[in-house]
C-alpha cells in the first residue's frame, strides 16, 4: 500500500501547488534557522525529501512537533523531534530551518494543531468522527481525518445538515474544473480537492463500509438549480479483488432510481473493462461507473456535456441534462 500512501503525499503535493507555501504554513511556524539539529533529540529522519514532503511526514507523525529542514549542498534531510524539545533558534543564517506546529486550539479547529496543557503540551486530536446528533462544534458539517488499516490518514468530509447528518461524502461535483476522466488507479486511490469537485477512492469506500451496515445517499442538483435525492437503504462495495462490485437495494427518495439497475456490476474505468458490453462503457460515455449495458446513471461523467456522457440520472432529467451538481455519500446504519 506504499503506493496509495505515495499517491496521498502526491495529493498533498498537489495542494500545495494550488496553495503554494500556505498549506504547510497553515500548520508550521517558522521558527528561525540554526547550525545543525540536535541529534541526540532527533526522533525520526527523512533524506532527499522537499520541505512540503518533511511537513507533510510530520503531519502524519503523531509524535512530531517539531522539525529541521537542512539543506547541505544536494543533501537534504529533515529531523523530527517531540513536543518537550526545548525549540530555540539564535543564529540569523544556517544550515536547517526549523518548523514548529502552530499552536491554534481555537474552537472547530480540525486542522493538526498543538495545544498547551499544564507545562507540556498536547497535540490536538484529530477530528476523526462523523456519526449522527453529534455535539457541541461537531453539529455543523465539518473534516475530519480517518486512518485507514493501511496507516494511512484520510481528510474527510461530514455532511451534518442532511437527514440528521452523520453522512461520509465520498463524491462531489460542483463545477467543471477537475476532470473526472481518469483511470482504474485514480478511482482507487482518490483525487481531487475536499472543498471542490473530488472522488474519495474505491479502496477507501471499501474500507470504510466493509466493517459495518451502511446506507447510501445521492443528492442531485439540475441546471436549473431544482434538488433531488435518491437514497438507498442497503450498500456495499466490494473490495479490489471483486472490483468494487456494487451492491444497493431499498430504493427511497424523490429523485427516482437510477442506480438499481447497476447493482450486482463491477467497476469499469477507461482502462479497466468490467461491464457487460462487448465494448468499454467508460470510454462510449466518458465516465467511470458500476456499468452494464452501460447505464441509467453516469455521475463521474463529463460536466457540462447533454448527453450520455455528461452527468447523467436518467430517471429524473433523462440523458439530455447534465446535473450540476452532485453528493455521494454513505452513513453507517443505526442498528
Ligand atoms: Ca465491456
Amino acid at each position: 500500500m506504499k503506493a496509495v500512501f505515495r499517491n496521498f503525499i502526491s495529493f498533498l503535493s498537489f495542494l500545495v501547488k494550488v496553495f503554494g507555501e500556505k498549506h504547510y504554513q497553515g500548520y508550521f511556524d517558522f521558527v528561525g534557522f540554526i547550525t545543525s539539529p540536535q541529534l541526540s533529540s532527533v526522533i525520526n529522519e527523512f533524506h532527499q525529501k522537499s520541505l512540503f514532503e518533511c511537513s507533510s511526514e510530520c503531519l502524519l507523525n503523531e509524535n512530531c512537533y517539531i522539525f529541521d529542514f537542512c539543506e547541505n549542498g544536494s543533501s537534504i534531510s529533515c529531523y523530527f523531534y517531540h513536543y518537550d524539545f526545548a525549540s530555540t533558534s539564535d543564529v540569523e543564517s544556517g544550515a536547517c530551518r526549523r518548523y514548529e506546529l502552530k499552536q491554534a486550539c481555537t474552537s472547530g479547529y480540525t486542522s493538526p494543531c498543538r495545544c498547551p496543557k499544564n507545562e507540556g503540551f498536547e497535540r490536538c486530536n484529530y477530528n476523526t468522527d462523523c456519526s449522527r446528533n453529534m455535539s457541541g462544534k461537531n453539529k455543523t458539517s465539518h473534516n475530519f481525518y480517518r486512518k485507514f488499516p493501511n496507516k494511512e490518514v484520510k481528510e474527510m468530509w461530514c455532511e451534518m445538515e442532511i437527514d440528521n447528518g452523520g453522512w461520509i461524502v465520498f463524491q462531489r461535483r460542483v463545477d467543471g474544473t477537475t476532470d473526472f476522466y481518469r483511470g482504474w488507479e485514480e478511482y482507487e486511490n482518490g483525487f481531487g480537492v475536499l472543498a471542490n469537485n473530488f472522488y474519495m477512492g474505491n479502496y477507501y469506500l471499501h474500507e470504510l463500509v466493509k466493517s459495518g451496515d451502511y446506507e447510501l445517499r445521492i443528492e442531485l442538483e439540475d441546471q436549473a438549480g431544482e434538488r433531488a435525492y435518491a437514497g438507498y437503504t442497503n450498500f456495499t462495495i466490494g473490495g479490489p479483488s471483486i472490483s468494487y462490485m456494487l451492491n444497493v437495494s431499498g430504493f427511497h427518495g424523490n429523485a427516482s432510481d437510477s442506480l438499481d439497475y447497476h447493482s450486482g456490476m463491477m467497476f469499469t474505468t477507461f482502462d479497466r473493462d468490467n461491464d457487460e458490453k462487448s465494448s468499454n462503457c467508460a470510454v462510449a460515455n466518458k465516465g467511470a461507473w458500476w456499468h452494464k449495458t452501460c447505464h441509467f446513471s453516469n455521475l463521474n461523467g463529463q460536466y457540462g456535456i447533454d448527453n450520455a456522457t455528461g452527468i447523467i440520472w436518467y430517471h429524473w432529467r433523462g440523458y439530455y441534462h447534465s446535473l450540476n451538481g452532485t453528493r455521494m455519500m454513505v452513513r453507517k446504519k443505526i442498528e
